[in-house]
């Protein structure tokens, strides 16, 4: 990403003093900023956010509440810090569909901070009796996550660094712990914490992560947060890519103004959320959002059909040298390989949805996919498939081999993903593969010297990935194989065509 924080455009840059000059058309704040306090303490400042809790946010500002603000807070790099300050945190999201773009100017992000050089004072922040729920966006490896069973991977690096320094906290679960123990310690009643990323039965999980390493840390801090906090399960979703330089030159021919780091996305947005909070909430419901007692069905068609769907078309797409999501769903073959994963794999395995209709829910993902205005680029979402895998295409495949069934189109999608981690497409380009465990699962798929039988073997050892019960049933081991050596020896284009001669 270049030029994320200077400038070379000799537009004005959005600001609270230039919101003026923005075009009739485009939304913006109408509520009285400076009146507004921070409720909210969002850890993760990327693009999904956002594009989604803090519109949801905006609006109920908009409709008035006064003290749900939200300060974002970078785990990574202050570079988002950078871009929004001298932007006084306001920001565009520029929603496209069929042929529409519609600007929004977001005010619901008050502040900007960086743990890098700011950690103490996010640390005072999180103590601050005002602020009453923490939201995550760290992505799944965030969590620091054994992600096949969703446990605290003890051997983490930033773990281990955490549990050694665990006052000046590097990873989102010692961030979390060291704030609840402050917190307590001051006699601060304890936050809601709301995890907003793709991980099945997210606020369990993470709520089963931080326990354990605040456990590791003190055992008595472990229980008090086993006791004591709330963190509710979410289903989110909003396909937002991550921002390129042609999103932030539309961003400025439609609003006049230059935005350092606007945000492109689709108009659909979904929010999900258990209404288990400690210290109130925003009447996030009022902009949409649905408050219910048991977030899992939801979680688990969204996670399996727009997430599963997502990671089948990324991989294949990848290696056949297709760009985005949208050209994906231009070619001939793809959609119906997913149409097949949705019905034979993936809705199979889902339990009833209140008021939703799944079938119809995989009609319009369809549509969504194929939204030619976000260009969602299929090696973004190849990235962290150690994560991704389990919960959006590992978990089904054995629930299918529990009910008595074989998956049909999942071993194709893992064997796609296979093939993806050599590193080079179809058309001899190379490619950097961006995963937690990237070097050991690029030198296994190498040394597997392109034999399919030698490389499942070596990849369905990982444990952290595939469950030993799954890399134990012969049918999907072999079903894995078959189709590596044909993605191999024939490539997509023939593997798809004969795929769907049996499908
Ligand atoms: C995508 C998600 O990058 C990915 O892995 O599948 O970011 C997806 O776009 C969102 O979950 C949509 O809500």
């Amino acid at each position: 990403m270049s030029n994320v924080t200077g400038s070379t455009s000799k537009l004005p840059r959005l600001s609270l003093a230039s919101l003026g000059a923005l075009p009739a058309d485009v939304k913006r704040p109408r509520y009285d900023r400076s009146a507004v306090s921070a409720g909210i303490l969002h850890i993760g400042l990327g693009a999904f956010c956002r594009g989604h809790l803090a519109t949801y946010t905006d609006q109920i500002l908009e409709a008035g509440a006064r003290d749900w603000g939200i300060i974002g807070v970078d785990l990574m790099s202050p570079a988002i810090r950078a871009a929004l300050k001298p932007q006084d945190c306001l920001y565009t999201v520029l929603t496209r569909e069929d042929g529409v773009d519609h600007f929004q100017v977001v005010g619901s992000m008050l502040d900007a901070m960086a743990t890098s050089d700011q950690l103490r004072d996010v640390l005072d922040l999180a103590v601050r009796p005002e602020i009453r729920i923490v939201t995550l966006t760290v992505t799944e490896k965030g969590y620091c996550q054994d992600a096949a069973i969703g446990t605290l991977d003890e051997t983490h690096p930033m773990i281990r660094a955490d549990l050694a320094n665990p006052t000046a906290p590097c990873s989102a679960p010692g961030l979390l712990t060291e704030a609840i123990r402050l917190r307590r310690a001051a006699g601060v009643p304890p936050f809601t914490v709301l995890v907003c990323d793709n991980l099945a039965q997210n606020g369990i999980k993470v709520r089963r992560i931080v326990t354990r390493f605040a456990t590791l840390r003190d055992p008595e801090l472990g229980r008090f947060i086993e006791d004591n906090i709330s963190f509710p399960c979410t289903m989110v979703d909003r396909i937002t890519p991550a921002t390129q330089d042609a999103d932030r030159a539309a961003v400025a021919a439609g609003i006049g103004l230059e935005d350092a780091w606007p945000v492109v996305c689709e108009p659909f947005r979904q929010w999900v959320i258990e209404d288990r909070f400690a210290l109130g909430r925003p009447k996030w419901e009022d902009a949409g959002a649905v408050m219910v007692d048991d977030v899992h069905p939801f979680e688990l068609m969204k996670l399996r059909c727009l997430n599963g769907a997502h990671s089948t078309l990324a991989y294949l797409s990848v290696v056949a040298g297709i760009e985005t999501i949208a050209d994906a769903m231009a070619d001939p073959l793809l959609p119906k390989v997913i149409r097949s994963l949705w019905d034979n794999d993936l809705i199979p395995t889902l339990p009833p949805v209140p008021g939703t209709d799944v079938a119809a829910y995989t009609v319009a993902l369809e549509g969504r996919f194929r939204n030619p205005g976000v260009r969602h680029k299929t090696l973004q979402i190849s990235s962290d498939g150690s994560q991704k895998l389990p919960p959006r295409l590992l978990e089904p495949a054995l629930d299918r081999i529990k009910a008595g069934a074989s998956p049909k189109a999942i071993p194709l999608a893992v064997a796609a993903w296979m093939r993806f981690l050599l590193g080079v497409n179809e058309q001899g380009q190379t490619y950097a593969i961006s995963d937690p465990f990237a070097e050991r699962l690029t030198t296994i798929a190498k040394n597997g010297n392109r034999n399919a039988k030698q490389m499942v073997a070596g990849l369905f050892a990982v444990e952290d990935i595939f469950f030993p019960e799954l890399a134990a049933n012969e049918a999907f081991r072999s079903g894995v194989e078959s189709y590596l050596e044909s993605l191999l020896t024939h490539g997509v284009k023939q593997t798809l065509t004969d795929f769907l001669k049996t499908a």
